[in-house]
């Protein structure tokens, strides 16, 4: 007996188990190395999505069905590992949506979050909280739980962001609640920009009182990240495995901006070259600018603006880049650290 190996199976010992089994009952020693192993074992495999594909595809699903018949007009990415679960880690959902110029995607809400990150078009908008906000490329954009929010497009362009949502976990405790609103699209009673302003300037309302651990900021726009990159990157001080990484904050707490999903933006410098690095947070990977390849549990992964990837738990990966690059990634780390499982480990090139 042993946790990587399993007893002998005698005639006597298989007899027990028939019995026992048909009351609900299993031996431990049976399962023991399969349900507690030594490190992560995942059915999660690394893979690639290229946008180029993906754009046709969703446009051809556009010409198919309309977001408001499909409720929601997305192409999941499911993992080749996880077929049939839409998953693309064991533990999350990501999708690519489509709104069409003119499309409203209609008001409704769930407990599972979700985050949009902007891939291609401008000017389509969300809303949540009576808030509209106007997306566009790179924006990182929040729904939290239970929160309306509808979709829609007053753009003249096709406009396609990545959803990512904690589908997966909220399944696993078995609390998901969905409701419709009534209306297509829920009342806008504040001005666009509103929230930011509030909570996205590095000032908080003199006495605000944290409500929940969602950040009130709901776009985190591209424009100041990336300058935020731009101005750190001339200190040089590279980490030999993320480049510079940055994580998406809640302002009120310095926590993630999500209480289940965690998100990051990274600036990797031209002909980079990182260390070689693992998590127990799988991560979906967004090139947002630049060309490189990442080599995942030995396999190499070329990727180009756009273009998406997964790194799944426990599993080796280094990055290597041609020109500058911009990878935005999220991961189900901030739940792994409050649950107290995330581990890493970093090793010489
Ligand atoms: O935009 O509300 O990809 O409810 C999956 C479920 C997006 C959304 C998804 C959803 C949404």
């Amino acid at each position: 007996m042993s946790l990587t190996e399993k007893p002998a199976q005698t005639p006597e010992r298989l007899a027990f188990y028939e019995k026992i089994g048909r009351a609900a009952y299993t031996p431990l020693w049976e399962v023991l190395s399969d349900i507690i192993t030594p490190e992560p074992k995942s059915d999660c495999v690394a893979h690639l999505w290229q946008f180029s594909q993906a754009r046709e595809w969703l446009l051809e699903a556009g010409n198919l069905i309309s977001a408001r018949e499909a409720e929601r007009r997305v192409l999941i990415l499911e993992n080749p590992g996880l077929r049939g679960q839409s998953k693309i880690t064991t533990s999350l959902y990501a999708g690519l949506q489509l709104v069409l110029p003119g499309e409203i995607a209609p008001a409704h809400r769930h407990s599972q979050s979700a985050l949009r990150f902007v891939v291609d078009g401008a000017g389509a908008h969300t809303s949540v909280n009576g808030e509209r906000t106007n997306m566009n490329f790179g924006d990182f954009v929040i729904t939290p739980p239970w929160a309306w929010h509808d979709h829609g497009n007053h753009s003249e362009e096709p406009m396609i962001w990545m959803d990512g949502l904690d589908i997966p976990m909220v399944s696993f405790f078995d609390a998901s609640f969905a409701a419709g609103l009534d209306s297509e699209e829920q009342a806008v009673t504040r001005h666009s920009g509103d929230s930011f302003a509030r909570y996205g300037t590095n000032m908080l309302p003199v006495d605000y009182q944290q409500q929940d651990l969602v950040s009130p900021i709901f776009n985190y726009p591209y424009s100041r990240s990336r300058e935020a990159l731009e101005v750190m990157r001339r200190e040089q001080d590279w980490d030999p495995c993320h480049g510079l990484k940055m994580r998406y904050i809640n302002p009120v707490d310095g926590q993630f901006a999500m209480p289940t999903i965690s998100a990051f933006l990274q600036l990797l410098p031209a002909e980079f070259r990182s260390n070689p690095y693992r998590s127990t947070d799988a991560s979906v990977f967004v090139a947002t600018e630049g060309h490189g390849r990442s080599i995942i549990a030995g396999q190499s992964f070329e990727w180009g603006p756009k273009d998406i990837f997964v790194v799944p738990s426990w599993a080796w990966v280094t990055h290597e880049t041609d020109a500058d690059a911009v990878l935005f990634s999220f991961s189900d780390r901030t739940a792994q650290l409050k649950l107290g499982y995330w581990r890493e480990q970093r090793a010489q090139a």
